[in-house]
């Protein structure tokens, strides 16, 4: 067994996105591609040496081999002990709970999230603070310049170590420790929430339906649904993580998870839907025959909190990434506490949770989450709504829309064009930049842009600033549009268009989110020349 020092040269590739590095598996396959990454990372978390570090993926495919070339350069880089899930698997708010509760340096997680897996799909990696969030700006800018001039990494020549064995085993001279993905995280859960009551609703014949979709949630939700909290067997389907996530997107929308809208639509007999993504941060929530938008589910759960024991005490503030709608601002001026507006991407909540500022923050792509973690929080967001189910004895769709007739509604949808051209992608948020000076005070079709900007976020904690974070045109009458360019997929540019539309005053009965919004999606089209600069009419997804 020998520490080796292999050469290797730059791919000048190796920026982190808005979560992480996320490229093609094949890119990632390339002889020394990984391994230059995770020196450049190791090199700018130094020092490392003789620290505590947790290892863990959404179980995609290269996420064993990888974790095995990992713990080899933990090893050689004389990391004294390392927390791998069982089988390579953890979700991503596992992998920050964990961090936090082990008191660990900081952690690895490997998954391109809610991007498809296989060996012609996407992986990717993210490395977590040892406040168990991602890594700052600061962070992955660093390891991107390092890894822009690295010229060798450090290895251990051995073989590869038996993961499927819960229990510690040896590297050289490095501790490993081989646990249970789940227990930690339900004990935090069980902590944070009513499970009796919740298990009383079970026993009274409630009936529900988790779509893991075929992702990291599987044994989590089996084991807390099913087993803790008595859910019907069954109750969690797609279960078993597979490397290509079945064939499918593991991406709790609308689009993706078509099987658990099928189930929760016409005469169901389940009252409660809920999908969580790749690496288990997300979550989609249904009722039967109804969508909740993930804004306004962050909103209904910052005004309820409060009734659930790991809230009892109130909010100190919340969050909201800027695309978001402005939902939970409503229910921050409520509660008269603070709402805070951020870039997107869950790193920025990090220093806002860390300094007490905010309990709960959320983002418009179906993340939420709250101080218990550094992550957004898939089967968290579940239990929430599960608990408020158990308290109020009401239907998603009667909690939702007593919301809105107590704060108003903000309509809301997003239009995702994926794999455009980078450089058309460029040139029209170039375009849009030039414009904006323009733009101000116009009026189309009765909407009147009173502000617009290129959004930059000075962080209230560090005072970092973070430029060129979309474009926002907010209108005199509350509504928004906002165009923003995608960190996260691996073919050409995704353009975000994000459009709300508030309306204080909601009967019940209220339109259609893509009818109300049509004047604004319209106007959204004809200002940023969405089609002719990229020859689609239609968005890919709409969520
Ligand atoms: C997307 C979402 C963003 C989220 C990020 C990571 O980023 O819009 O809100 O934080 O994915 O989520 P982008 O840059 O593609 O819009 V996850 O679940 O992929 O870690
Ligand atoms: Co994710």
């Amino acid at each position: 067994m020998k520490i080796q020092t292999i050469a290797t040269q730059p791919f000048n590739d190796q920026k982190p996105g808005t979560s992480g590095l996320r490229k093609k598996v094949k890119i990632f396959q390339q002889p020394h591609y990984l391994e230059n990454f995770v020196q450049s990372i190791f090199h700018i978390a130094s020092p490392i040496a003789g620290q505590l570090l947790v290892v863990g993926g959404d179980g995609r495919y290269y996420n064993k081999q990888a974790i095995q070339i990992i713990l080899k350069m933990a090893a050689a880089q004389g990391v004294a002990k390392i927390l791998v899930g069982q089988n390579g698997l953890l979700s991503t708010p596992a992998v920050s709970a964990l961090i936090r509760k082990q008191k660990a340096a900081g952690g690895l997680i490997l998954s391109a999230s809610h991007n498809p897996g296989g060996p012609d799909e996407d992986f990717g990696i993210k490395f977590n603070i040892q406040n168990g969030g991602p890594a700052p700006t600061s962070f992955t800018e660093a390891v991107y310049k390092y890894s822009n001039n690295i010229s060798s990494y450090k290895i251990l020549e051995t073989a590869d170590i038996d993961l499927n064995t819960l229990g510690p085993s040896k590297m050289g001279d490095m501790q490993i420790e081989v646990v249970d993905p789940v227990s930690n995280y339900a004990a935090l859960m069980a902590h944070l929430f009513d499970f009796n009551r919740i298990k009383s609703m079970f026993d009274s014949g409630f009936s529900m339906r988790f779509d893991a979709m075929h992702a990291i949630t599987g044994p989590y939700a089996v084991e807390i649904l099913e087993n803790v909290l008595g859910a019907a067997p069954g109750t969690v389907i797609n279960a078993v993580p597979l490397e290509d996530f079945g064939g499918g997107h593991p991406d709790p929308n609308l689009k993706h998870a078509h099987e658990l809208v099928k189930l929760l639509s016409g005469n169901s007999a389940h009252s409660f839907g809920a999908a969580s993504d790749g690496d288990g941060d997300r979550n989609m929530i249904l009722g039967q025959n109804f969508f909740v938008t993930p804004s306004d589910s962050l909103a209904i759960m910052a005004a309820n909190a409060h009734l659930l024991p790991g809230y009892k005490n109130g909010l100190s503030g919340v969050a909201r990434s800027m695309p978001t709608s402005t939902a939970v601002d409503k229910v921050a001026e409520k509660l008269g506490i603070e709402c805070y507006e951020t870039p997107t991407g869950w790193k920025f909540f990090g220093n806002l949770l860390d300094d007490n500022k905010i309990t709960l923050c959320g983002e418009e792509s179906f993340g939420s989450g709250s101080d218990h973690v550094r992550e957004k929080d898939g089967l968290w967001a579940v239990l929430f709504w599960l608990n408020l189910l158990a308290i109020k004895k009401q239907s998603v769709s009667r909690i939702v829309t007593e919301h809105w007739a107590r704060f108003g509604r903000n309509y809301y949808c997003r239009h995702d064009y994926e794999a455009i051209d980078s450089q058309v992608a460029n040139d029209l948020m170039q375009y849009l930049l030039q414009s904006l000076s323009e733009l101000q005070g116009q009026t189309f079709n009765n909407y009147t842009i009173e502000m617009c900007d290129d959004f930059s976020y000075t962080d209230p904690v560090d005072n970092s600033i973070s430029d060129h974070q979309g474009i926002r045109l907010l209108f005199s009458d509350g509504s928004r549009i906002v165009y923003r360019l995608s960190g996260t997929g691996t073919e050409g540019a995704t353009l975000r268009v994000y459009i709300e539309k508030f309306e204080p005053e909601v009967s019940l009965q209220s339109g259609e989110t893509q009818q109300v919004l049509a004047d604004l999606i319209e106007i959204a089209n004809n200002i940023a020349q969405i089609h002719t600069r990229t020859g689609r009419t239609d968005p890919d997804v709409i969520t």
